[in-house]
């Protein structure tokens, strides 16, 4: 697909991406319309995403002219694109995508079933960033095109870490880094930084960890007295799932905390084994074999439920290795 082939004689565009935008989400739309605004100057191009966290709002380049109020004086854009998702969650842009004269769906989740009048879903690449690049002409592309696009490709390959990063990847990326932006700034602030807010509720989960399976198995549980003990609210504990699946000998980590309402969100990671996806949906919840989660209602017991999940990632792995083949 090239996208100018696909918005001929669009006079207004509309972007929009999903709910509660990432790096990925963001950087896709604003390195798309930035391009736009540059190859159709008479064009206007409005992008309409919910309010970005403040790191991403200030290393994607342009993000002071999302419309993040969704209010527009435009009934009907000629063309209106989604980036980074189906047109299911888009929130308040549904209307104007159902308005559209034209629309165009642009995603790397294998879900998509392309939900668009054009669709160019890749479920093998790395980002939607990514599949931007493929459709902008790259005589166009400027150090802000460069670094939006960036902030995307590390936010979903972990930095360059997970599977789904490709030789073509790495290429785009490469590309991208010699228009000149400061990218270790950006994969410093975007991936790595926490508040101290953050720092020490990552501290308190690690502390009172337990270790389950020989060590192969780690759980924490925070209940919301001891985030708001340390000032936190619910979404300072991001990542901590991923810190407790980091130890050494481990497979799989489970992290819980508590919402309103004494409701329990459970995060599960694996490194190699466990199928976390199988364990999660036992309990009503998904998502991904390595990276899943769950929400256990105040009708149950969390730490009866996390046991039970951990005796299942202990029926797993005691599985993997009957399966072996005898060396
Ligand atoms: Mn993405």
């Amino acid at each position: 697909m090239r996208i100018l082939d696909e918005l001929k004689g669009c006079g207004t565009i509309g972007i929009s991406g999903h709910q509660n935008p990432d790096g990925d989400c963001a950087g896709s739309c604003m390195g798309l319309a930035l391009f736009l605004r540059k190859a159709m100057p008479e064009a206007r191009v409005d992008v309409f995403l919910e309010p970005l966290r403040d790191e991403l709002y200030r290393n994607i380049p342009g993000t002071e002219t999302i419309r993040a109020d969704f209010r527009t004086d435009i009934d009907c854009y000629d063309a209106f694109i989604v980036l980074d998702s189906a047109k299911d969650r888009i929130s308040a842009a549904k209307t104007f995508f159902d308005r559209a004269a034209r629309t165009i769906n642009i995603d790397h989740h294998i879900s998509n079933p392309g939900s668009a009048m054009v669709n160019y879903v890749n479920g093998s690449s790395s980002s939607a960033c990514e599949l931007v690049f493929e459709v902008i002409d790259h005589d166009l592309i400027d150090a802000r095109i460069a670094q939006a696009l960036y902030v995307g490709m590390v936010t979903d390959t972990g930095c360059f870490r997970f599977s789904n990063t490709s030789r073509r990847t790495m290429e785009i990326a490469g590309y991208l880094i010699t228009f000149g932006f400061e990218f270790p700034r950006i994969v410093r602030e975007v991936y790595f930084e926490k508040t101290w807010v953050q720092q020490k509720i990552l501290g308190k989960a690690l502390s009172k960890s337990k270790s389950y399976l020989g060590g192969r198995c780690i759980v924490s549980t925070l209940d919301r007295m001891a985030i708001q003990a340390l000032g936190g609210v619910g979404k300072d504990v991001e990542g901590i799932v991923s810190a407790l699946v980091s130890t050494t000998g481990a497979d799989c980590s489970i992290f819980a905390h508590e919402r309103q309402g004494g409701e329990w969100r459970v995060s599960l990671r694996s490194n190699q084994i466990v199928d976390v996806a199988s364990i999660a949906a036992r309990f009503g919840g998904g998502g991904h074999i390595r990276a899943s989660g769950c929400t256990i209602g105040p009708d149950r017991e969390i730490t009866t439920s996390i046991l039970k999940m951990v005796e299942m990632a202990g029926e797993q792995l005691r599985q993997d290795v009957q399966d072996r083949p005898d060396m």
